[in-house]
């Protein structure tokens, strides 16, 4: 059987159908996954509106969110992620606040009264106080959670009647919390509500035969602004960017595109189809990370748009640069153990480039929320013998360590300080540590952070359990060393 019971899930068994160990002759068994979190299980995923508010629409930079919620989910909706702006609108203008998406969040403040009343009076007085703080602000984004969603307010017909009011497009996202089993549920109807509110409600200053809309990129530590110098000095004009440094505008505008790149497949295919669909713009799937995929990526473009020489310009300027040090780290980075737990496609678009670039040994990938199709993409970019979890619960990770003992581990914020405590490195693969880490000096950021991690030397200094010894020692040496140096001064 493919699939394994950890010791720690003895009492959950259901979990078994979710961790799978990858066997060369097994091409039938898929993993259970897609479904809601097992009771108890302490997991990592988000919710609905973490997908939305969190992933896709937070990127956007001018345009101001009223979180329809009590005080903590504005709160978290606020500590956005990494993915920062610049104020210079496509139109020319320059948005008056730097990095405007990292900086505020407006919330209904909601209260008992309110749940048994309804909130729509606080969520129209809200939104209006909000335009009144920020005039400036392109359009208002009203976001639904869990309470919200149990009231029942009819966001829609009251963000309709604000934006005849305020002459601004006021969007509702219909994203309780609870509305599916992970953030992404969230993603797929931000998509949808992208797609049918605001895709093809505008147009674009000018187009040219080189347009492309490029479609989930977020621009998580400046990933965004990588591959878009990338496309520019190939010739390629990106038209929309869905939804790093994005304005609201340009968004509203993606139809007019002339092939569309979708770079996370799973947040963003979605609106890519229902594009194609309504359309008739094709898109392809890109994958940036590493050389290979980059390179391998730019040449496709330039195929397709006759700009062959140009990718190869690129190509050869950008690896280049950072070929030789790549070799350096691969020398040290060999063999060296990797688990990666990512949302879920980080986990398949970095699983070969680390074992064939870097030459790590990939023992483990997870994913939060990945789908079948992700899966099966994992399934086929590992080796025999990996082990395959969704949704993997805290207890799990820690089992994972002690038997498989990583040398680091690629995660999250909430594994990262659960893996210092077992003496084990871990980087942040989610919003990155020295970022960007797409494309060719982002794969060598990567390598470096990777680098700079496992052979730090704090590990040895700590006293974990298992290499007490060998870390006294070498405290002793070290401080017998100092010893010497001052008395030689
Ligand atoms: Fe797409 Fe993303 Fe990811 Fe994602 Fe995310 Fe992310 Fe991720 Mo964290 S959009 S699915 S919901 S590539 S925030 S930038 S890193 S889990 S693997």
């Amino acid at each position: 059987m493919p699939f394994k019971l950890f010791d720690v899930n003895k009492e959950i068994p259901e979990r078994e159908k979710h961790v799978y160990v990858k066997h060369c002759e097994d091409t039938e068994d898929s993993i259970d996954c897609n479904t809601s979190t097992v009771p108890g299980c302490m997991g990592a995923r988000g919710c609905v509106y973490a997908g939305s508010k969190g992933v896709i629409t937070g990127a956007i930079k001018d345009v101001v969110h009223v979180v329809h919620s009590p005080v903590g989910c504005t709160t978290y909706g606020g500590g956005a992620k990494r993915y920062p702006s610049q104020p210079k609108l496509p139109n020319g203008e320059v948005f008056p606040v730097d990095n405007f998406n990292l900086k505020y969040v407006c919330g209904t403040d909601l209260k008992e009264s309110d749940v048994v009343f309804g909130g729509v009076k606080k969520l129209k007085q809200s939104v209006i106080e909000a335009v009144k703080e920020f005039p400036f602000a392109t359009a208002i984004y009203c976001h639904a959670t869990c309470t919200t969603g149990l009231i029942g307010d009819d966001m829609d017909a009251v963000c309709k009647e604000l934006t005849q009011e305020l002459g601004k497009d006021v969007i509702a996202f219909n994203t309780p919390g609870f509305a599916g089993p992970s953030q992404s549920k969230g993603h797929h109807i931000t998509n949808d509500t992208i797609f049918s509110r605001m895709v093809g409600s505008k147009e674009p200053p000018k187009t040219t035969e080189y347009d492309i809309c490029l479609i989930g990129e977020y621009n998580i530590d400046g990933d965004l602004w990588v591959i878009e110098k990338y496309l520019n000095e190939m010739g390629i004009n990106i038209l929309s960017r869905f939804s790093g440094d994005s304005s609201h505008e340009e968004i509203c505008y993606m139809h007019r595109s002339k092939l569309n790149l979708v770079r996370c497949q799973r947040s963003a295919t979605y609106i890519a189809d229902l594009i194609e669909e309504k359309y008739g713009i094709p898109y392809v799937n890109v994958d940036f990370f590493s050389t290979e995929y980059c390179s391998d990526n730019l040449r496709m473009l330039g195929r397709h748009f006759g700009l062959e020489e140009e990718a190869e310009k690129v190509i050869a300027k950008y690896h280049g640069e950072v070929k030789d040090e790549l070799k350096y780290y691969k020398e040290k980075l060999t063999d060296k153990k990797i688990y990666i737990f990512s949302g879920g496609p980080k986990s398949w678009h970095l699983s070969i480039p680390l074992e064939k670039e870097l030459g790590m040994n990939v023992t483990a990938v997870a994913s939060e929320f990945e789908h079948e199709d992700g899966y099966e993409k994992m399934k086929a970019r590992v080796k025999d013998g990996t082990a395959i979890l969704d949704d993997p619960n805290s207890l799990e990770l820690e089992e994972l360590i002690a038997t498989n003992k990583p040398d680091i581990i690629l995660a999250g914020i909430k594994e990262k300080y659960l893996a210092y405590k077992y003496g084990v490195p871990s980087i942040m693969i989610h919003s990155y540590e020295n970022g960007p880490y797409i494309g060719f000096e982002g794969f060598l950021n990567l390598a470096k952070d990777l680098y700079a991690n496992i052979y730090n030397p704090v590990w040895k200094l700590v006293e974990f359990e298992e290499n007490l010894e060998e870390a006294q020692d070498e405290v002793l040496t070290t401080s017998e060393e100092e010893t010497t140096m001052e008395a030689g001064k």
